[in-house]
């Protein structure tokens, strides 16, 4: 399988490359440490087309595939992670209407989101679900033409800003673990339906985490996600699908740190020389490159394995699932390594907030937690050996 890059990957690059550099980067310091989401991320997104890249064009996307969107993703994450969480969450909403929404589900809420006029949050986690899936507590029940939502869901990242949600509840608390859970469209403003906690965060803090309230919301029965106790199977091919973007994301956070460290050492001086000069400091990123490099080789393996990966509830072969996980645990701990290796080459500048290390080396944190943390991925990658 080859993954050589197109010329419009290549233009691509460089295009976005460039936006992130005059447009994205900016701000990003100011976004850090306001603590909330970023309208005005979002609209540059939004003004430069890119939140319907990986979207059908049927449906109003520029279905660039998964491999663009990592490419979009890298560069954005290069400079600001908070602002690539925006396509990530993006992607990670719509993907379960990609994959089990019928076709009035699709063309109602696909379209919006292609251009970026709606926003959509996914909600799974709980105070008792998250690495374990089958641990949701929500109920849906269904009442004549209705389902009746109720629970709580916790560290849902936008939520707050969104106008759609997935949200996913046990419709059959009879039959064990996950085979009861179902997938539901949620729209903002349902009756019964409220946000609770901001949550004050580490790092990613341009976008918001939040917990969502469901009392008694009353949504219409054509709003369920395929069939009762699809969930499941829903949830895992949208995790499968986007741990590709979210090692994307790491690598280009961690690009991000190594090229601020080599220019750095190379201006700095101690000992009447340029820090860059000093063996110890090149063997350092001479590892940090080459850790990069080779998890940004399996994120683009992965992703193009990905391209042509009908978007419909077939499960996936196993060298497909292994992939996704292998991606994102070699490009998490690689992110985390090297963006703290960059705060150490920055010795006490890499300390402060004047520079940006420190907050790279916060945003990579959550690379090796979100959509399933490091630990999980050798749980998924061992399961397919
Ligand atoms: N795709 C489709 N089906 C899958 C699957 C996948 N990737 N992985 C497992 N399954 C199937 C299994 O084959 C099994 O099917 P049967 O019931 O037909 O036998 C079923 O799902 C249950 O599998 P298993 O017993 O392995 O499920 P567990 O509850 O033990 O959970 C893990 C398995 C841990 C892999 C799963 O819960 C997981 O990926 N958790 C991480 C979730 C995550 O990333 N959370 C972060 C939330 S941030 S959005």
């Amino acid at each position: 399988m080859s993954y050589d890059f197109t010329e419009e990957q290549i233009m691509l690059k460089d295009t976005i490359a460039r936006l992130a550099k005059e447009q994205i980067a900016p701000g990003a310091a100011a976004r850090d440490e306001k603590g909330e989401f970023s309208w005005d991320s979002a609209e540059i997104l939004r003004e430069n087309g890119l939140f319907g890249a990986d979207f059908p064009e049927k449906y109003g996307g520029s279905e660039m595939g998964l491999l663009s969107l990592c490419l979009i993703i890298e560069e954005i994450a290069k400079v600001c992670a908070s602002t690539s969480v925006i396509l990530l969450v993006h992607e990670l909403g719509s993907i379960p209407i990609f994959l089990a929404g019928n076709d009035d589900q699709k063309e109602k809420y696909l379209p919006k989101l292609a251009t970026g006029e709606n926003l959509v949050a996914f909600g799974l986690t709980e105070s008792n679900a998250g690495s374990d899936v089958s641990g949701v507590k929500t109920k849906a029940v269904r009442e004549d033409d209705n389902y009746v939502l109720n629970g709580t869901k916790t560290f849902i990242s936008h939520a707050d800003v969104a106008d759609v949600i997935c949200i996913a509840a046990k419709t059959d608390t009879s039959v064990p673990g996950h085979k009861g859970i179902s997938m539901f469209i949620v729209e903002k403003g349902s009756p019964g339906l409220s946000i609770g906690k901001h949550e004050n965060k580490l790092g990613i803090r341009g976008s918001s985490t939040v917990e969502i309230i469901l009392e008694d919301v009353r949504i219409p029965a054509t709003n369920i996600l395929g069939h009762e106790g699809m969930g499941f199977s829903i949830i895992m091919k949208t995790l499968d699908l986007t741990r590709i973007p979210v090692a994307a994301q790491a690598l280009g956070i961690a690009q991000g740190a190594l090229d601020y460290a080599i220019s750095y050492t190379k201006e700095r001086t101690q000992f009447g020389k340029p820090l860059f000069s000093f063996q110890g400091l090149q063997w350092m990123m001479a590892d940090m490159t080459t850790q990069i490099e080779a998890a940004r080789q399996l994120t683009y393996k992965a992703a193009s394995l990905f391209e042509n990966v009908p978007k419909n509830l077939d499960r996936l072969s196993n060298e497909l699932i292994r992939y996704s996980a292998m991606a994102k645990l070699a490009a998490a701990d690689t992110a985390m390594k090297v963006t703290t290796d960059a705060v150490q080459l920055l010795g006490g500048y890499g300390f402060v907030k004047e520079y940006p290390v420190e907050r790279m080396m916060r945003d990579a944190k959550i690379t090796q937690i979100y959509e399933g943390t490091s630990q999980i991925q050798k749980v998924v990658i061992s399961s397919t050996l």
